[in-house]
């Protein structure tokens, strides 16, 4: 019942190996006067969704971000949420994360038990997400404010175990995330780990910096590609990341 249009398409998109790619937009990070240029290029160079979050968010700019978004572009926006104060009816749908590889209760169930009233009454399309953070080799924002730990890069049996409970216990999507400006990206042996042993479509961000990393990741069989810091530091990118993502089909790894 929350589930529309845009999770069909994710899951088609799954069945035919069509990768989409995400541009993600942290109202903190991104300046206004960068918000034209980052929308411009996003259009030409066809991408698919705009994600809009951060860990932390201290400007009132996210009805801003998402009214600017709305005006220049039909890119659907997909809120990113980094707690429960973070949602505005002004976007198309909303990851409802659970953040499966903690052990912290707020973030598997809390802040939801607080936001579903609100979600309950709003337009949003809801998109149940298990959120695995992988480390990536620096501390992140995410992993400090969610006090809890990073699963180990070589240990994709935890990351496949976590993200096969969470598909039973009926999330819709998996997003693996080696944080905002990770220094490195999740692995292609985690991400064909996960992609091997559960269904549903899958979210892979953190540490992407180039086109050769996007593939990499589309590759090992992540469906969606999500980058931010690297488009805020040069929206040039996007270009070259775009053509990247979805000319890329996922290779068995050997
Ligand atoms: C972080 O997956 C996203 O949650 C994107 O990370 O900003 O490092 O691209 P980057």
């Amino acid at each position: 019942m929350y589930l529309k249009q845009i999770y069909k398409n994710l899951t088609a998109d799954k069945m035919t190996g069509q990768k989409r790619f995400v541009v993600l937009l942290d109202p903190d990070k991104m300046r206004l006067s960068k918000m034209d240029q980052v929308l411009k290029a996003s259009v030409d160079a066809g991408v698919d969704y705009f994600f809009i979050g951060g860990s932390l968010i201290v400007s009132d700019m996210l009805d801003n971000i998402l009214i600017t978004i709305r005006e220049a572009t039909n890119i659907p926006t997909i809120l990113f949420p980094g707690n429960s104060y973070q949602l505005s009816y002004k976007a198309d749908a909303i990851l409802f994360l659970s953040l499966i590889s903690g052990r912290n209760s707020e973030l598997l169930i809390g802040n939801h038990v607080l936001a579903a009233p609100y979600l309950k009454m709003s337009p949003l399309e809801i998109l149940p997400t298990g959120y695995l953070l992988i480390d990536g080799g620096v501390r992140t924002t995410v992993s400090y404010i969610s006090n809890t730990q990073p699963i180990p890069p070589d240990k994709p049996d935890i990351a496949a175990c976590t993200a096969m409970a969470g598909e039973m216990l009926g999330m819709k999507l998996m997003y693996l995330d080696a944080g905002s400006g990770a220094r490195h990206p999740v692995s292609p042996e985690i991400i064909s780990a996960v992609t091997n042993i559960t269904d549903v479509p899958l979210i892979v961000g953190g540490g992407i910096r180039n086109p050769e990393a996007a593939r990499q990741a589309a590759e090992a069989g992540a469906n969606i590609i999500v980058v931010g810091n690297a488009i805020e530091k040069d929206p040039g990118l996007i270009s070259d990341i775009s053509f990247a993502v979805h000319t890329s089909r996922t290779q068995p790894i050997s």
